[in-house]
Order: structure tokens, then C-alpha cells, then sequence
């Protein structure tokens, strides 16, 4: 079961979107297994995008993701790494599918809305470094044989 780590980045939170962008996860089929809302230190967000560090963008983008605060979230499912990532879009919103959440409501890559990892390695990664193992909610959702085969 591969675990992604999402952000509704401070764009997100400030345009009244919260609501709608964990909709479109949860709609999905995507289980939440945790959950913060939270203003990002420049030390978390180092660590975050730690990967970025020295590319031209670098500084601006730490600027952007502690601009304000963001929901973390950690969702749950088979593939949810490309699932999850079908449904955030291109990170160039312009580029983005219409139906995608960047395709539906971003303009620029600065502001692009939500964060999902690349990989299940950097998924649990991601989780870790956002929440420690006992705030992961391990429950079983009614509704998971209509969603899983
Ligand atoms: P994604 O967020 O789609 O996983 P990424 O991991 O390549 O994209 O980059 C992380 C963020 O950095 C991305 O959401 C926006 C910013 N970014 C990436 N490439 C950029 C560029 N060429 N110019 C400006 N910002 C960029
Ligand atoms: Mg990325």
C-alpha cells in the first residue's frame, strides 16, 4: 500500500480551496490516514524541498510554501503516487488537464496549489518528516470493498 504526502500549499488555503482540493482525494478513493494544518518554518520547508536547494526558483519557492499556512495530509492506496498525481495535474498549471486541480484552478508554476510526492520511497519519506508514526490513523473504511477489488 503506497502512502503520499499531500499539501494544499498557502495559495490553496488563502483562495477558500481547502475544501474542495481534499474533495477531489477523497472522491477519488484515496484513504486519509493523517491530517495538520500548519504554518511551515523555513527549516521545514529546507527539508521539504531540500531536493531544489540551489536551483534558480529555490528561494522563491521557500518564500511561497511559508507564506501562509497549508494542510498536510497523508493519503492512502494502492498506486496512489501516480493516483494522486493524475489528480493534482502538470506542475505547470497552463499545461495542466483541465479536470486535474491545477488544470481547473492555477495560472503558474508559483503558484500551483498542492504538492504530492513522486515516488513511494519519497511518499514515506514525506510522511515522516510532516508526522510521527502514532499520528497515522490505522482504520477501516466501510466502503473500501467498493473501491478495491
Ligand atoms: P511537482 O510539484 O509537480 O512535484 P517539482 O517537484 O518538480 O514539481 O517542483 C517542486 C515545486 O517547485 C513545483 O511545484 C513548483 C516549483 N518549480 C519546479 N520547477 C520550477 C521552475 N522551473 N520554475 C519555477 N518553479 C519551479
Ligand atoms: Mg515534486
Amino acid at each position: 500500500m503506497e502512502r503520499t504526502l499531500i499539501l494544499v500549499k498557502p495559495d490553496g488555503v488563502q483562495r477558500g480551496l481547502m475544501g474542495e482540493i481534499i474533495g477531489r482525494f477523497e472522491r477519488r478513493g484515496l484513504k486519509l490516514i493523517g491530517m495538520k494544518f500548519l504554518q511551515m518554518t523555513p527549516a521545514l520547508a529546507e527539508e521539504h524541498y531540500a531536493v531544489h536547494k540551489g536551483r534558480p526558483f529555490y528561494d522563491a519557492l521557500v518564500a511561497y510554501i511559508t507564506s501562509g499556512p497549508v494542510v498536510a495530509m497523508v493519503w492512502e492506496g494502492n498506486d496512489a503516487i501516480a493516483a494522486a498525481r493524475s489528480t493534482i495535474g502538470a506542475t505547470k498549471p497552463a499545461e495542466a488537464a483541465p479536470g486535474s486541480i491545477r488544470g481547473d484552478f492555477g495560472m503558474e508554476i508559483g503558484r500551483n496549489l498542492v504538492h504530492g510526492s513522486d515516488s513511494p520511497e519519497n511518499g514515506m519519506l514525506e510522511a515522516a518528516i510532516y508526522f510521527s508514526d502514532d499520528e497515522l490513523v490505522n482504520w477501516s473504511r466501510v466502503t473500501d470493498s467498493w473501491i478495491i477489488e
